[in-house]
């Protein structure tokens, strides 16, 4: 768009609908997802900062199954197979740390900050 533009609401209504897309690109960045691939038996990238509201999938690229679960079984995954996922949204600011029930020497961390990436 070229420099100031002023409209009326009897074209089309079109600062609302504006507002209503900054809104939807503000609310999509506050609902990120970040991927963390168990590959090798290892969780990459198994330290990982993220803003609250944010989500994690966990997506399995071996060809034998893991499980996903927080360190106090706050929260578990399914046992996935090969590419199958697990989601978890993450709310409140603090560690997080988790680890696969099949093979528990695979473990992972996240920290969720305000601010975080
Ligand atoms: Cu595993």
């Amino acid at each position: 768009m070229d420099g100031v533009e002023v409209r009326t609401l009897t074209d089309g209504g079109q600062p609302a609908s504006d507002t209503a897309n900054a809104l939807t690109s503000f609310i999509s960045a506050a609902e990120k997802t970040v991927e963390v691939a168990i590959s090798n038996f290892t969780f990459t990238p198994n330290q990982l900062t993220i803003g609250p509201g944010t989500t994690v999938k966990w997506v399995n690229h071996d060809d034998i199954p893991h499980l996903v679960a927080e360190k106090a079984l706050a929260f578990k995954s399914q046992a996935l197979d090969t590419n199958d996922s697990f989601s978890f949204t993450f709310t409140k600011p603090g560690d997080v740390e988790y680890f696969c029930v099949l093979h528990p020497h695979m473990t992972g961390k996240i920290t969720v900050k305000v601010g975080g990436a």
